[in-house]
């Protein structure tokens, strides 16, 4: 018997000896594989005769078993180990600082909306808005543009090929007196609103890009007239520009929904490089007038297209591009470049999302 108590002494040494879990595999081969030692052994039983075999085989198989059972108590201890390694060394230090990353920036034309309707909601605007896919209907015949206005046609609108409900056609609204319609015909009066977003209009040049931003006001009560509106736009281009150097001139002018119809300039000064800056009376040595919004009484058709009695209600709108107060304000002078989504022109012009446009904080904070 000594063959197999030192086959098991030199067994169960070299398991426990066995520095990780290949070599481990290795002697369970070496021992218990089909080719293994302890099998061949286990295989030597058949030819003995039943005495020899009743004699041997308990001892054989109390070798197999003490094998077996040294390999899985090894096993599991070198897998504990391993784990126990892996705690250790893979760790993620979540108190390290988040590696550089590429940073947004918000859109100063975004930032500008925002300021518009902090400036707007101090003055009792809400802000609405509507759908960018318009029919006709909305676009054109309840702004009292008739078929025949030269704003409908093909080279200033995009149109969709299909026919609305209503029967119109399907087009890209071209401003965003749509919304102050639907506004009306939803809510009734009295309405104080004002309506940014996207535009599109069929022209592209160095001024103008076929998508650009447009806010619109629309304020409409009983006995609203001019001077609500000369105040109005006044105090939001002061707190705009951040400033009470705004000098407004308000010139006739005409426009479909609106009768009167004004055009308003705010003077401007010219500095040493030549560039406007805005404040003064433009009438002043080396001022000028610049043109900034388009506005008016709206027109009792568009008001009673739009549900309300004109007898009772009127009231005031305005238009203003808001990539171009962004231009004025912060100093771009390519419009195109405010579309091409350039991640350095971003980082030059854009704001930082804590820059909340605050009348408390200040409405430029970023500046
Ligand atoms: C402008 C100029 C003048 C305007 C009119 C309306 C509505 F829907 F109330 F009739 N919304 N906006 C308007 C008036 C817009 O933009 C240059």
């Amino acid at each position: 018997m000594s063959d197999l108590d030192s086959m098991k002494t030199d067994a169960l040494g070299r398991i426990d000896a066995a520095a990780d879990l290949d070599a481990l595999e290795g002697l369970r081969v070496e021992f218990l594989g089909k080719q293994g030692s302890i099998s061949g052994l286990l295989k030597t039983l058949g030819k003995m005769s039943p005495e020899e075999r009743q004699e041997r085989a308990p001892a054989i198989q109390g070798l197999r078993e003490a094998v077996a059972d040294a390999l899985g108590a090894r096993k599991a201890l070198l897998e504990a180990a391993e784990l126990e390694l892996r705690l250790a060394t893979e760790t993620l230090d979540l108190t390290l600082p988040a590696p550089e990353a590429p940073q947004g920036s918000v859109h100063p034309v975004s930032q500008v909306m925002d300021e518009l309707a902090e400036i707007f909601a101090d003055l009792g605007f809400a802000v609405a808005t509507g759908p960018e896919i318009e029919d006709d209907w909305y676009n054109f015949t309840a702004l009292n543009m008739p078929e025949s206005h030269p704003a409908r046609a093909m080279h200033d609108t995009f149109y969709f090929p299909d026919t609305a409900p209503k029967g119109g056609r399907m087009l890209l609204r071209t401003h965003t007196s749509p919304v102050q319609v639907r506004t009306m015909m939803a809510d009734g009066a009295p309405v104080r609103i004002i309506a940014p977003g996207r535009v599109y209009r069929s022209d592209s040049d160095a001024t103008h890009t076929p998508m650009f931003h447009q806010v619109e006001g629309l304020v409409i009560d009983k006995y609203i007239h001019l001077g609500h509106l000369k105040w109005t736009l006044e105090t939001f281009l002061k707190a705009f520009f951040e400033t009470d150097d705004i000098v407004l001139r308000l010139r006739p002018s005409y426009f479909p929904f609106t009768e009167p119809s004004v055009e308003v300039d705010v003077g401007f000064a010219i500095d040493d490089k030549g560039k406007r800056i805005l404040g003064g009376s433009g009438d002043e040595p080396g001022h000028g007038w610049m043109e900034l919004l388009g506005s008016g009484m709206v027109n009792r058709r568009v008001i009673a297209m739009s549900g309300l009695d004109p007898d009772q209600y009127q009231g005031f709108a305005f238009g203003v591009g808001v990539d171009r107060l962004a231009m004025l304000k912060y100093g771009m002078d390519d419009l195109r470049a405010f579309f091409d989504g350039d991640v350095r022109w971003l980082q030059h012009y854009g704001f930082s999302a804590y820059d909340q446009p605050t009348l408390s904080g200040g409405v430029g904070a970023g500046a």
